[in-house]
């Protein structure tokens, strides 16, 4: 057992309060893991709770659990109070405090300690434990591992199993990412044997969409795709009145950017989309296109290598001529990548 885990192992057992939290607009992955993880402390007797800090998309209703997570956003005294008297908090899926949002300062200031259980490049050093492989396709994954040096994996269920198929089948897009290896696949079949059935979460999953949602996805191609072919780049802006006019919900436009890499010699996919106060950005990229360098060093952001994520504060079309005019920095390592 490597030296990380006897401590947690240690920790683990003399803490009674125990908080999982998770990154902001949490993702399958965000809710898989830090559900599947819960369960099995609760399995163990061990007291702990969920915090988000806000609301998930609809499409993760189904998962096991989910019912139970306090929602920041809407209930921000409870989880104030919750994180006030926690002694010990998992921190899964994001690689730096700013990820929770307003959640992080109680968190900063929180006795607890905290364990940093994640597969995002560049982990902030502030956690007492840090349990971090950016290489790993998912953080579902990295519990997985994690349960096993526990030894803890024999109390997976069949509805554990599938929270932790869900975020690892999201976050590798269905297994076709360059992050998916052999350990992967070795996970999921385990999951199989335990009963999962696949075909059935992948219907919860993506089988499962609104008419509008679909519908501004026909929209944001149709109208407001943009392609550079210089730069073999693609970009789509969505602004907030154009979001209304398919009665936006969030995650609503998750996956939109996909269509847009998909295009035969575009190594970079880029969305804009307004939100009340600032430019949300997400990047995603083939091959070795570094997109979190990008995104870190102009958009305050970073993520994956293939896909990161970032900010612009101002007006959309700014933040586009931005992109644009820094594109001939990265041409020939955009035309390498297509
Ligand atoms: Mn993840």
């Amino acid at each position: 057992m490597i030296k990380v885990i006897k401590k947690i192992h240690r920790l683990l057992k003399s803490s009674s309060k125990v908080i999982i939290t998770t990154h902001k607009n949490p993702d399958g992955d965000a809710m898989g893991s830090s559900l599947a993880l819960n369960s099995i402390l609760n399995k163990i007797g061990i007291d702990s709770i969920i915090i988000i800090p806000n609301t998930y998309p609809s499409n993760l209703n189904w998962m096991d659990g989910v019912k139970n997570v306090v929602n920041y956003d809407l209930d921000s005294k409870n989880a104030i109070k919750l994180i006030d008297n926690a002694e010990l908090i998992f921190c899964l899926d994001f690689n730096s405090l700013k990820r929770v949002g307003d959640m992080s300062t109680y968190i900063k200031n929180s006795k607890a300690k905290t364990i940093l259980i994640d597969h995002h490049e560049d982990p902030e050093l502030i956690f007492d434990f840090s349990y971090s492989f950016p290489k790993i396709s998912s953080t579902c994954q990295l519990i997985y591992e994690f349960l096993i040096e526990l030894n803890l994996i024999e109390y997976i269920d069949i509805k554990i199993a599938e929270n932790l198929y869900a975020g690892i089948v999201t976050d590798t897009g269905s297994f076709k990412y360059s992050s998916v290896d052999i350990r992967t696949h070795q996970i999921v079949s385990n999951l199989l044997l335990i009963g999962l059935k696949q075909d059935q979460i992948h219907n919860k999953l993506h089988n499962n969409q609104k008419e509008k949602r679909l519908k501004l996805l026909g929209y944001a191609i149709n109208k407001k795709l943009k392609i550079y072919y210089n730069f073999n780049t693609a970009i789509i802006d969505l602004s907030i009145n154009e979001l209304n006019m398919f009665d936006y919900e969030r995650g609503d436009t998750d996956g939109i950017i996909n269509y847009a890499l998909s295009i035969e010699k575009i190594s970079l996919a880029v969305i804009f989309i307004e939100e009340k106060d600032k430019i949300k950005i997400s990047f995603r990229s083939k091959n070795d296109f570094k997109t979190n360098i990008l995104s870190k060093k102009y958009f305050n952001g970073g993520g994956h290598i293939n896909a990161s994520g970032g900010i612009y504060y101002g007006k959309i079309e700014d933040g586009i001529k931005k992109l644009i005019s820094i594109l001939p920095n990265y041409k020939t390592e955009l035309s390498k990548n297509t």
